[in-house]
């Protein structure tokens, strides 16, 4: 009987780590941005590998710019990008317009690439209401501070667009400590359980705040957690455009063809602070952490790569980097042309109809903002 006991554990922990062991990272192109998996090569056209290589540039300029205001107190709420800008970039170019991105605080480049003008995504980073008036047309919302909670508002945006009979999905992005959260596991599960046209994506930049993944969860993968909702998950190398790209696009096609949702982790880092708000990456990283994931850079394999195809050149990136530089220049300018916010525009933008016990509050405002 003993003995049984003994094998009936063994086999338990045999079959856990079979489980865990099938969650291998994906890589089409490695740091030296020498490809390393042709068969997993996308089928991208010369023009779209500039395309994803521009905006990757672009974005990493806005970061720049966006910490410099931050500092001049011309922005307020800032979450900086890079690092991340393959993981956060590469998976929006695998979606499509009509695609629905139920964004985090640091997914506002995604945004920005979906159709949210950049004078917006200022005004957002200010708190002004206009930087969540999502213009028509642009399927997003606002992004979520509360973090793994737009995990439950996707499964149901995506089962909308099942219901609709939309040829869509609908994205959302959490980071890794997202998915410690409730909001995490319930959005999966429902998306799983309605077979819904989702893609959760989880960009684990190592770090939630100043906890490492490593206090965060004993899962050795958060690719895993899909298991347990019977919906496929995949880990990819998050500095890696292309296999970003190809795990977004593939999930997308699966989705669309009524084959549910995907969970995709994509390995990346983010090499500036948490927030603007003031904590210190110095506390709780190694300098030799970031050294190893500044050698990941995404701009600097992507750039390889594009360049021993003869498709990029020191030209074409001081014209991302200027074009960067005046959009930025024009934006800020417009968000600082923007009238102040008044009360009654915020309460005015948040429902169809305006609910009655809305209108009275409106009506207060009203009177002593005419005043
Ligand atoms: C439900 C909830 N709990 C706590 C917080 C405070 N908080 C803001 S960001 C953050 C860390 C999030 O880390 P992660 O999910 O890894 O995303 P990252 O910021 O690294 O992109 C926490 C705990 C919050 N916003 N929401």
């Amino acid at each position: 009987m003993a003995s049984k006991t003994k094998n009936a554990r063994f086999d338990v922990k045999e079959q856990f780590e079979k489980v865990e062991e099938q969650f291998q990272t994906l890589q089409i192109i490695n740091e030296e941005g020498k490809v390393v998996n042709e068969s997993a090569m996308p089928d991208l056209s010369d023009e779209q590998l500039q395309e994803l290589m521009r905006r990757m540039v672009y974005t990493r300029i806005l970061d720049q710019r966006s910490i410099s205001l931050n500092r001049q107190g011309r922005l307020g709420f800032y979450a900086p990008t890079a690092g991340q800008e393959a993981s956060q970039l590469a998976s929006q170019f695998a979606l499509e317009k009509e695609d629905f991105i139920l964004p985090g605080y640091r997914d506002v480049p995604q945004m920005i690439w979906h159709g949210l003008p950049l004078s917006q995504a200022f005004l957002w980073s200010r708190g002004h209401y206009e930087g969540g008036n999502i213009p028509e047309g642009v399927n997003l919302i606002a992004p979520q501070i509360i973090i793994g909670a737009q995990y439950i508002q996707t499964a149901g945006v995506a089962l909308g667009m099942k219901k609709r009979g939309k040829q869509s999905v609908a994205v959302t992005y959490t980071g890794d400590g997202g998915t410690s959260q409730g909001d995490f596991y319930e959005g999966i599960n429902f998306a799983g359980a309605f077979n819904a046209p989702a893609i959760f994506i989880v960009q684990n930049n190592r770090f939630a705040i100043s906890t490492p993944v490593s206090k965060q969860t004993a899962a050795k993968t958060l690719a895993q957690k899909a298991v347990a909702a019977g919906i496929p998950g995949i880990q990819v190398d998050g500095m890696d455009p292309l296999a970003v790209y190809v795990a977004v696009r593939e999930a997308r096609e699966r989705a669309v063809n009524g084959e549910g949702p995907t969970l995709i982790e994509t390995l990346t880092y983010r090499y500036g602070p948490h927030t603007m708000a003031g904590d210190d990456p110095t506390r709780y990283r190694t300098s030799d952490l970031d050294n190893e994931w500044e050698k990941k850079d995404p701009l600097v394999r992507f750039r390889k790569f594009l360049e021993d195809k003869g498709l990029w050149d020191e030209n074409k990136e001081n014209e991302v980097i200027e074009k960067a530089k005046e959009d930025i220049k024009v934006a800020i300018k417009q968000a600082d042309d923007t009238p102040k916010q008044k009360v009654t525009d915020l309460i005015s933008i948040m429902h169809e109809e305006m609910p009655y016990n809305l209108k009275e509050q409106y009506e207060i405002y009203k009177e002593k903002e005419s005043k």
